[in-house]
């Protein structure tokens, strides 16, 4: 720059202003040969107006050059382009080519795979969804053609399938255990004919009951045999858990209805479900479910029956998580939660209902080894043996958290009766081995006629409850299964009082027959009192009702077993007349609200312990003795015959099939050494 200042130099002489400067005037812009610093003149060091136009303008024309060459490239290397910058950026590639290089989950164009092959398989997996989508929409038009019921069948089909399945998976088989000796199982048939007839009109009033069952409430727990629908009670929870068909299996089975027996294990084989969200009664459970099961067992052999049981009673024994291992009351199912009934003093669990497992736990660890069953009840024995008794009677609650008694109530009926039943029985079932059972059956019995039971001003022996420190002289129709406990316990008894025992038991069938025979429709009501010129008859209208219950039928068939009296038979008769005289519908049978009224209304109830108790102990009481004798049978509290256990031989049995390091010692041995 300095230069140019220093050597300013003359323009050619031409007409510079004349021409327009359009055009780069090159020649003017040359410089002189000898180029020095002053060769450029100070003016030319800045572009003028017009040269920049020109310059801005050459720029653009070649920008616009590159542009349209550009657009006018063929199609695939455009799109090559943008796949390039912008898929790859968008939608990472999943390389699932074996030779792509896959660079931590997205796929690097150009390092290695074969770019070809990529979209072929992007175009084959456009084409599949297209065909699936097609496929789907074809089969929902399908499916809006089909019939409602159709549909619905599909979807139980779907059902079933899971069902299945998850039965596979809960089948484990249990290890072989040999069966204990079962003698008796046979047709019972009577050589008098006038018995025979009887038997059969009973046998066909079970036929009436189960046909509607079948017809009207299958599955369910029970039939409303007026209504003609399925009944259930709090005690089943809110499923179908099929009790009536539980319940029955084996009166069906005693009484050779086997196309019937068949059709109720083929539905608890397909249907019996334990994994519902249910909250069921423990003691209901245990024993209308698991006994009926493991009895029906015993008698057909069908290894099912024993496979529900014992996943039955693995639902149950969450129900023994309390402070004390006195199992609540109820427990659901599904989550294992247990509690107890909110009107039973102060959240107590209830005599009646933790003390009536025995049999069936015990038969339990027997069919599995497993002896946790048989710990939990001989727990609650162990408890129940410690603590201080009121006068040597077992009040009817307990409190679970405290292990306190509850109110001082005791009660041979409802609330306190078959917790007897099963001292007696336990001991019985381990071939009179459990000495401590019988004990504590015999200390008891003697508190019980101490203190409850009385003669009525008329002669008649009842048993009534002990309430608040004073005696209540009203009898349960539930209190009468009693005399035929006493009749069974009679053998083996303290003392040899066994014809005090038999006499006892036969004046309390007397009382009870009593109590039917006092009213219009001869059969008894719920409760009856010894009171204010009263015998044996209600006074309470919420107390005159039947709902079809056995007690009073089961203790005519023990006293008829243990003296053959015919009175028995005809008492019996009386029964199953009036039953089916007043009980009956075209629907099923059902139970009475006033056996006092000549014109009774029904409660439309067809209750599962009617199968499986009454129709069955009046089977066998015009059956010979050689069915299901007692030696060798004992029959749970819902009349379910289980054997006599040898525990001993069974013990042997397992410590021959254990390997030798267990053979002799560790818990189950203990626990099966009754
Ligand atoms: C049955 O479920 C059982 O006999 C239970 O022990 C008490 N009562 C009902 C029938 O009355």
């Amino acid at each position: 720059r300095g230069r140019a200042t220093e050597l300013p130099r003359p323009l050619p002489a031409i007409t510079p202003m004349t021409t327009p400067a359009l055009l780069p005037l090159s020649g003017r812009r040359l410089p002189p040969l000898n180029l020095g610093a002053s060769a450029f003149p100070h003016h030319r060091a800045t572009l003028r107006l017009s040269e920049k136009f020109i310059l801005l303008l050459i720029l653009s024309a070649f920008i616009t050059l590159c542009f349209g060459a550009f657009f006018f490239l063929p199609d695939s290397s455009k799109h090559k382009r943008f796949d390039l910058g912008l898929e790859d950026v968008l939608i990472p590639h999943v390389d699932t080519s074996k030779g792509g290089k896959n660079l931590g989950g997205f796929l690097i164009h150009g390092q290695g795979h074969d770019e070809h092959r990529h979209r072929e398989e992007e175009e084959r997996l456009r084409n599949k969804i297209r065909a699936d989508h097609e496929k789907a929409l074809e089969e929902a038009k399908e499916k809006l053609k089909k019939s409602r019921d159709e549909i619905q069948a599909e979807i139980q089909t779907e059902k079933n399938k899971v069902v299945q399945e998850l039965k596979k998976k809960d089948s484990k088989p249990l290890p072989p255990v040999p069966l204990p000796n079962l003698i008796g199982i046979n047709s019972g048939e009577p050589a008098d004919p006038d018995i025979r007839e009887k038997r059969n009109k009973i046998k066909e009033m079970m036929k009436h009951a189960w046909d509607n069952y079948r017809q009207y409430g299958w599955g369910h727990n029970e039939l409303k045999p007026i209504a003609r629908k399925g009944h259930s009670t709090n005690i089943f929870g809110n499923s179908q858990m099929g009790a009536t068909i539980v319940d029955a299996l084996d009166t069906l089975y005693i009484m050779g209805l086997h196309d019937e027996f068949r059709e109720g294990q083929e539905w608890i084989d397909k249907n019996l479900d334990f994994s519902v969200n249910s909250e069921v009664s423990v003691f209901e459970v245990n024993i209308r479910f698991i006994g009926g099961l493991l009895a029906a067992y015993y008698l057909s052999g069908q290894e099912v029956f024993k496979i529900k049981a014992v996943q039955l009673a693995g639902k149950l024994l969450p129900a023994f998580n309390t402070p004390t291992g006195i199992p609540w009351a109820m427990v659901n199912l599904k989550s294992g939660v247990g509690r107890n009934w909110g009107w039973a003093s102060a959240g107590s669990s209830i005599l009646a209902e933790f003390g009536t497992l025995h049999m069936e736990f015990v038969h339990l660890s027997y069919l599995t080894g497993d002896p946790v069953y048989y710990n939990k009840v001989m727990h609650i024995r162990k408890l129940l043996q410690k603590m201080d008794r009121p006068n040597g009677l077992y009040p009817n609650y307990l409190n679970p958290r405290t292990g306190r008694w509850g109110q001082h109530h005791t009660s041979v009926g409802g609330l306190g009766d078959s917790f007897y039943e099963y001292l007696l029985k336990a001991w019985l079932m381990s071939d009179k081995m459990d000495t401590e059972a019988r004990k504590m059956y015999d200390d008891a019995i003697e508190a019980i006629e101490k203190h409850l039971i009385r003669k009525s001003n008329g002669g008649l022996t009842f048993i009534g409850e002990w309430k608040n420190g004073h005696l209540e002289r009203k009898m349960g129709h539930l209190t009468c299964f009693a005399g035929g406990m006493f009749a069974l316990g009679a053998d083996g008894s303290r003392d040899d009082k066994a014809g005090h025992y038999l006499q006892l038991g036969a004046e309390i069938a007397h009382t009870c027959h009593e109590s039917y025979d006092r009213t219009t429709l001869k059969l008894g009501p719920e409760a009856f009192k010894f009171d204010g010129g009263v015998e044996a008859v209600a006074v309470r209208q919420n107390e005159k009702y039947y709902i079809l219950r056995p007690e009073v039928i089961e203790t005519y068939w023990y006293m008829w077993r243990f003296t053959h009296d015919p009175k028995y038979r005809q008492w019996g008769w009386e029964a199953t007349q009036a039953i089916d005289k007043y009980c009956r519908v075209s629907g099923g049978f059902s139970g009475v609200k006033d056996v006092y009224s000549s014109s009774p209304t029904y409660d439309d109830v067809q209750q599962s312990f009617f199968l499986a108790e009454t129709l069955k102990y009046l089977y066998l009481l015009f059956s010979s003795d050689d069915l299901l004798p007692l030696d060798n049978w004992v029959f749970n509290t819902e009349a379910h015959p289980l054997p006599v256990l040898h525990l001993q031989e069974r013990r042997q049995t397992l410590d021959k099939t254990r390997p030798l390091n267990q053979a002799s010692t560790g818990v189950r041995n203990e626990a099966l050494h009754i």
